[in-house]
């Protein structure tokens, strides 16, 4: 397979070279591609350094498929003009995800949806993705009515500027900020830019992404999303209510079922996931699972992930083996 990773110099462009290493995905040419000012640097994948090369000559090179992370801009211009000439683009931007003439795909949940026609293919939000992995089985079961979400975001998913940010605060050094404020010692609820509802993007993508990707416009979702001072992954306190009656154990059993997700609940030997414990992992963790006591068929959990991993690359890395393995391009 002839891939191209679109965006190859950044947090998540490198993450998914790790990964396509990883899990052995059958490279025979890997394009490494990026905007002009990056062109010409060499990149190692595999033991090799690869030269970056710029958009147009990544289409003349007519990869099968290219995975773009490389900003809404990029795909909003380039996807198309990759699609146009064959290529099969898996986008992690936001920019083709609330299309309706386009997936949105967590490959445990709806790849069986992806025909031969998707040429682009939408990723979603780092975010969303680690919760629906959590919470579509127990949908599935149970009947999610309503999720009440709030996340603690990990640097690592603004981007190097961000991490550099939080890094120079620590060593007592000034540099160019990623946030409108410290990130060090400090807490933002603000996470992209703010919509007219008053909420942020990032908390419109949860809402609107989660029901688009569990097929289901009726269930209610609210979000409070919130960057703090951390790396490894995103956290999650996550309030779920369901119309169907359920025991604790159902709940820890269908977790235990489902497909992506590894429980770390012993809270009696203070056994919780935490994003250090993400890093680097592809699972999504769920702890602290306990009934919500203040009203009837409705649980707490906490629940975190690699947000550069299941939350991006890993995601994308799935997407482009379920399509090879049906035979989709
Ligand atoms: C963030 N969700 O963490 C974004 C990355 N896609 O800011």
């Amino acid at each position: 397979m002839k891939v191209a990773v679109v965006g190859a110099t950044g947090l998540v462009g490198g993450e998914i070279l790790k990964v396509l290493a990883e899990r052995n995905f059958p490279v025979t040419e890997l394009l490494l591609v990026a905007s002009e000012r990056s062109v010409g640097k060499q990149i190692a994948f595999k033991g090799k350094q690869l030269t970056v090369i710029g958009m147009q000559d990544a289409i003349a090179a007519a990869p099968q498929i290219a995975i773009f992370s490389a900003g809404g801009g990029t795909s909003t211009e380039w996807a198309p003009k990759f699609a146009e000439a064959g290529i099969v683009v898996i986008d992690n931007s936001s920019a083709w995800r609330m299309d309706p003439t386009k997936k949105l795909v967590v490959p445990e949940i709806n790849a069986k949806e992806l025909t031969k026609e998707d040429k682009i293919i939408a990723n979603p939000n780092c975010s969303t993705i680690q919760m629906v992995v959590a919470l579509n089985k127990l949908h599935e079961e149970l009947k999610a009515t309503r999720i009440v979400v709030s996340t603690y975001q990990s640097v690592t998913g603004t981007g190097v500027k961000a991490v550099e940010q939080m890094m120079n605060e620590r060593a007592g050094k000034t540099g160019e900020m990623a946030y409108p404020y410290p990130i060090d010692l400090n807490v933002l609820p603000h996470i992209d830019v703010f919509t007219d509802n008053g909420y942020t993007k990032e908390e419109m993508k949860m809402i609107l992404e989660t029901k688009k990707i569990m097929s289901d416009d009726s269930i209610r979702v609210t979000a409070t999303a919130v960057r703090i001072p951390v790396m490894g992954g995103h956290s999650e306190s996550v309030n779920v209510e369901f119309e169907k009656d359920f025991t604790l154990d159902e709940v820890y059993r269908i977790l235990n079922e489902t497909e992506g997700v590894k429980v770390v609940d012993d809270v009696k030997n203070l056994v919780y996931p935490m994003p250090k414990d993400a890093h680097g992992k592809d699972e999504v963790l769920v702890g602290r699972v306990r009934l919500d006591e203040t009203q009837p068929r409705t649980v707490n959990m906490w629940i975190v992930a690699d947000n550069l991993r299941k939350g991006a690359a890993t995601n994308a890395v799935q997407i482009a083996e379920y399509l090879m393995k049906h035979e989709l391009v």
